[in-house]
């Protein structure tokens, strides 16, 4: 408990990654840059919009700091960035297969997302998971000043606020969950489901992307725990609630992550990113019509979903192929975990299906690339696009749907948006579709690209003043003013 030596930040981030990627020079020389990803692209600009990382909720002029692993398993490892004073937990590559390829990404993940893929139950896995939990909370308490607030991210950190509250119980803990949270039907396969609800239940705030995690939240904290929850039916939101444990209280609530609006749509609407959308359509062959596909290469994007949507509207005559091109932007994500391996071979065969059967030698209809881009190259096929395809299975909010509205200022595109995202609570001028309905999917897929413009750049607008004025800073606002005005434990 006591032998901990405080630290000087008032406010500390704890995420599994540090928002930097590593560079070796030929010449072995090492270098940091700033990594893309979700995560990171949420909280970038929250940190850097805090001068000195200092929470309005903790005053201004305060210091802030960021505990991550650096994704490798170099114990020389030193990452630093403008900006940001990071602080690496180091892994090691037992650690990194066990804890994050084993337990966070082959347990934890499937089972958030519905069981998509079998998650599987390893006890060395969960040991692992155990001691690296240990490891960051360790990192945080050593990074935090008396009283400050710590800010845990997501499904690899969940036993991080009880074990940071038993070395520092003078610290404010929120915790945020990046991925939908399960329904007791499934949260109930883990066999270590008492352990994640009681390290979740160790932070002050549990905060989620929507109504329905706080609230499996609440029912499991009821049902596997006995715990005193309660929806809050006389608070402000209809969608907070509290446990009530011995001595304290943690509140629960949802939280729909956004992005920094105003900063994507300033850099989409640079005129060389607008001439670079251009180009993009005339290296295409100037189609018709463009459709886009922007994620991590993972099973639950339902990238296969949108392929075989397209393969559907090719042979029923409803899309031309000689006049559609598809682009398929797919970033390589855990490229060490099998069921990712057999993902991406089943999207490469699929792809070379609908060309092998559809295309021309020099016009295939679908274009797939397996490598991360750069952001302005990204920007400007949002703008070319007429609309993007965003057919998950499950996905915790998904930021490139506002990423692509915030980009078409002009009104131009379309949101082809699965029901199964947190972000079609919010964007439902969207074309929405449930992705295990063949028809569902193929007249949202025509829809967009056939309505006329008048109703394209209605739901454009609309969607637009949607992510407009609900931007990455508000939602970082609402949490820590949330998180400040939790109430103190009580001794
Ligand atoms: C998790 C949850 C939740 C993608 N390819 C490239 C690239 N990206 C950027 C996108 C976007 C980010 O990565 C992906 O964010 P998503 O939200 O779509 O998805 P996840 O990575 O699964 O994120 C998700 C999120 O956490 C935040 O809470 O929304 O539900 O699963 O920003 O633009 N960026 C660049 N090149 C690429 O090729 N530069």
């Amino acid at each position: 408990m006591g032998d901990v030596p405080r630290g000087e930040a008032d406010f500390v981030v704890v995420a599994n990654r540090l928002p930097v990627n590593k560079t070796v020079a030929a010449d072995g020389t090492v270098s940091w840059t700033r990594a893309p990803g979700g995560l990171v692209t949420a909280l970038a600009p929250v940190f850097e919009n805090r001068p000195g990382g200092g929470s309005e909720a903790s005053g201004p002029n305060r210091t802030g700091a960021w505990v991550g692993w650096t994704g490798g398993s170099d114990p020389d490892d030193e990452p630093h960035v403008d900006g940001i004073d990071v602080r690496a937990v180091p892994l090691t590559a037992d650690e990194i297969a066990d804890y994050y390829e084993g337990f966070s990404n082959s347990t934890l993940w499937p089972l958030y997302h519905d069981g998509l893929v079998k998650p599987e139950y390893r006890h060395d896995w969960w040991d692992s998971y155990v001691a690296v939990n240990r490891k960051f909370a360790r990192a945080a308490a050593e990074a935090a000043a008396e009283g400050a607030a710590v800010w845990v991210q997501d499904y690899q950190l969940q036993l991080v606020p009880a074990m940071l509250r038993e070395l520092r119980p003078d610290v404010k803990i929120g915790f945020f969950l990046h991925i939908p949270f399960p329904p007791y039907e499934l949260f109930s396969q883990l066999p270590w489901r008492r352990e994640i609800l009681e390290g979740l239940l160790g932070a002050d705030l549990v905060g989620f992307h929507l109504p329905g995690g706080a609230q499996n939240f609440l029912t499991l904290s009821r049902r596997i725990l006995g715990a005193d929850a309660s929806r809050d039916d006389v608070g402000v939101r209809e969608d907070f609630g509290t446990v009530t444990l011995p001595g304290r209280t943690v509140t629960v609530g949802a939280f729909p992550i956004s992005i920094d609006s105003a900063g994507v749509a300033a850099q989409a609407a640079h005129p060389a990113v607008v001439a670079r959308a251009a180009e993009i359509r005339a290296e295409l062959g100037d189609p018709k019509t463009l459709l886009l596909g922007v994620d991590r290469l993972d099973y639950t994007k339902g990238i296969d979903v949108r392929i075989e949507a397209l393969e559907r509207l090719f042979a029923d005559g409803r899309l031309d192929p000689s006049q559609t091109v598809f682009v398929q932007l797919a970033s390589p994500s855990r490229e060490n975990v099998e069921s990712y391996a057999a993902l991406r071979d089943a999207v490469e065969r699929t792809v070379a299906h609908v060309n092998g059967t559809y295309g021309t030698v020099d016009a295939p209809p679908v274009r797939y690339l397996l490598k991360g881009v750069p952001r302005d190259e990204l920007l400007a096929y949002f703008r070319a696009a007429d609309a993007a395809l965003v057919t998950p299975l499950r996905d915790g909010m998904n930021l490139v749907t506002k990423e692509y509205v915030a980009c078409r200022d002009d009104l131009g595109g379309a949101l082809v948006l699965s029901e199964f995202t947190g972000a079609a609570m919010e964007l439902c001028d969207s074309y929405l579709l449930n992705p295990y309905d063949h028809a569902s999917i193929d007249d949202a897929i025509v829809a967009a690209v056939t309505d006329d413009d008048a109703e394209r750049r209605r739901r454009m607008s609309a969607l637009r003043d949607q992510v407009m004025h609900n931007d990455v800073d508000q939602w970082a606002t609402s949490f820590l003013d949330t998180l400040a005005a939790t109430p103190a434990a009580r001794p």
